[in-house]
């Protein structure tokens, strides 16, 4: 059999992990093509044959560079010809395709597309936002473990350096789009000052100036209690979840509507923490003058080396999705899961997953994303005790990984929570 791999939008550690899973699951003979740049090489025809060198120099390292990726959209009948002409040139019998919820999504369309020319597509989930789940089967995509350890580095940090200089507020803007998982679990293993969630945001139906009064009422609590330092964390999404507002040459408005090859905005392009940190040191001007720092982390953790976990769960999405491959499956995404316990895999039809979103576009059919669910257990955990994170000594600082087996096996505390 040939068959190529494509890895699809923003890299998540453990990518080559999952190429070098398909690779130990091929029957010999059989070869392995990667896509360069992702989707365009997919429509280009541009492969690089992968040989037992090239996978053994990537296992267990981070990133997407050994094929490059690309957010690009096979959407138009031009492109679904393209593709057609490349599966024939090239002999292909699968391809499998390494994405989140929107490249999942088009790898069920590019299923339907190369049925009459008998090549079968196999989704991978992949993304460090942690928004691609399936209730029952897959508890997270690989990625989110390995970036929201870093992130966790990188904010206990600054909790120790704020608490060390006792002068200094950090704004802290995380990825993860729409949803505010990587948040929820960077809260829940740092225990910063002041948190926000988009998905409670919306849920009260907040404007910028509650947000702005919350911040602003739990930094005016520490610097009464004499203690004007803390760590602030932002969603990516916040912006997007409230109502248009208007603040002179607002930062925001220049990104509204500027939207990727899917449809989402471009968030990570939106500096909501200088937009915050400047509107909550106005708010506060007349009692204190706020000294703030502001940070995005986000690219910081999509290519670090992955965790242990992320290596493990990623070689094992691999070899599921190349036995699903062999299996004679198409239109499926390759699922592991059970995580604490005897793990469990197979594949879900991704038909299964789609439903109707308003996108740039319209009403288009997507895999819907995952959201921080109020009512989980990992929620209810954050509300119960980011008051006492507000106060002084709660935060921690995990450090940096260690990589030992035991420490970096440990799942994300969001994942063991709720399931
Ligand atoms: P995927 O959905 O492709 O996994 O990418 C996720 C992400 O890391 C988001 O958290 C972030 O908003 C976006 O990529 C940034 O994209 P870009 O690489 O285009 O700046």
């Amino acid at each position: 059999m040939n068959i190529a791999v494509v890895f699809s939008g923003g890299p998540a550690p453990g990518g080559h992990d999952v190429i070098s899973g398909i690779y130990d699951a091929m029957n010999p003979g059989d070869q392995l093509l990667g896509a360069l740049q992702g989707p365009i090489g997919l429509v280009n025809g541009d492969f690089q044959v992968l040989d037992s060198e090239i996978i053994e120099r990537f296992r267990g390292t981070g990133g997407f560079h050994m094929l490059g990726s690309a957010r690009l959209k096979i959407k138009s009948s031009e492109q679904f010809d393209l593709v057609r002409a490349v599966v024939s040139n090239y002999n292909l019998d699968a391809i499998v395709m390494v994405g989140g919820d929107d490249s999942n999504t088009n790898a069920f369309f590019l299923a339907q597309e190369l049925e009459a020319v008998n090549c079968q597509v196999i989704g991978v989930p992949k993304t460090i936002d942690g928004d691609l789940q399936v209730e029952g089967k897959l508890p997270i995509s690989f990625g989110f473990d390995t970036a929201t350890k870093i992130y966790s580095e990188l904010v206990g940090n600054l909790l120790v350096d704020c608490a060390s200089s006792l002068k200094y507020w950090h704004f802290v803007k995380l990825m993860g789009r729409s949803s505010s998982l990587v948040t929820l679990e960077v809260a829940l293993q740092t225990q910063p000052h002041i948190t926000l969630i988009s998905e409670e945001v919306a849920s009260k139906k907040w404007t910028i100036n509650d947000v702005v009064s919350y911040v602003g009422e739990r930094i005016s609590e520490r610097v009464i209690a004499g203690t004007d330092y803390g760590v602030v964390l932002i969603p990516e999404g916040l912006l997007e979840v409230l109502p248009p507002f208007k603040t002179p040459d607002s930062l925001a408005s220049q990104f509204r509507g500027k939207t990727d090859d899917h449809g989402n905005i471009n968030l990570s392009k939106m500096p909501t923490e200088q937009l915050l940190a400047e509107m909550v040191k106005d708010e506060c001007s007349k009692q204190f003058d706020l000294k703030y720092h502001t940070h995005f982390y986000g690219y910081e953790g999509r290519c670090g080396k992955p965790s242990l976990f992320d290596q493990c769960f990623a070689t094992a999405l691999g070899k599921t999705a190349a036995r699903l491959v062999y299996d004679g499956y198409t239109g499926y995404m390759a699922y592991v899961g059970n995580l604490n316990g005897e793990w469990e895999d197979g594949g879900i039809a991704l038909d299964s997953l789609l439903h109707e979103e308003v996108r740039e576009a319209g009403l288009v059919k997507v895999i819907a994303k995952t959201l921080v669910d109020l009512s989980s257990k990992a929620f209810q955990e954050f509300v119960t005790n980011r008051d006492s994170w507000l106060k002084e000594g709660q935060f921690k600082s995990p450090g940096p990984r260690q990589f030992c087996a035991e420490e970096d096996m440990v799942l994300p505390l969001t994942v063991e929570m709720n399931s």
